[in-house]
């Protein structure tokens, strides 16, 4: 039995991608910047199509996400930033305001985002996921985003 199966090609060609990042942590951001622009590249996507917008933190790029989703210059948004955990719970309000906004923004506007959000314990858990020991997030936001851009095209 053969099943219809719809599947995303990850070939980034032709594609406008906002990348948008938080300062805060930036030791580790940019390296998941570093890791995301390196992915489309990759995978045939023009450096000029990327559009890259940097904020204060993680708190603040849902508002961005909304509003270049809005603009209808791009076909998807990928979110980079690292929240690590201080004595107080400022982190879990930062994560899941970040998360929630992102995906609400994703949902109203129905542009695909990328969600490459550190949500860590320590600072030795983000260095793991910023290309080390545990890959680079940034690098599986990306590829996330293309392949549902891809995907949804079909749908
Ligand atoms: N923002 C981050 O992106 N990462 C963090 O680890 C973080 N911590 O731990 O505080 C953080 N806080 C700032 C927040 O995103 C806002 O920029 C701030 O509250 C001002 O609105």
């Amino acid at each position: 039995m053969s099943l219809k199966t719809i599947e995303g090609q990850l070939d980034a060609k032709g594609l406008k991608i906002a990348i948008i990042a938080a300062r805060f942590n930036d030791f580790i951001v940019d390296r998941l910047i570093s890791g995301a622009v390196d992915y489309f590249v990759r995978h045939g996507g023009n450096k000029d199509d990327l559009t890259l917008v940097r904020l204060p933190g993680a708190f603040e790029m849902p508002i961005a996400a909304q509003k270049m989703a809005r603009s209808g210059d791009y076909d998807g948004v990928v979110v980079l930033g690292a929240v690590i955990r201080g004595a107080t719970p400022h982190f879990d309000y930062v994560c899941s305001e970040c998360a929630k906004g992102v995906a609400q923004a994703s949902m109203e506007t129905g542009v695909p985002m990328g969600f490459g959000l550190l949500t860590c314990d320590s600072l030795d858990q983000a260095i793991e996921r910023a290309g080390s020991k545990a890959g680079n997030k940034g690098v599986e936001a990306a590829s996330a985003l293309l392949e549902t851009v891809r995907v949804l095209e079909q749908l």
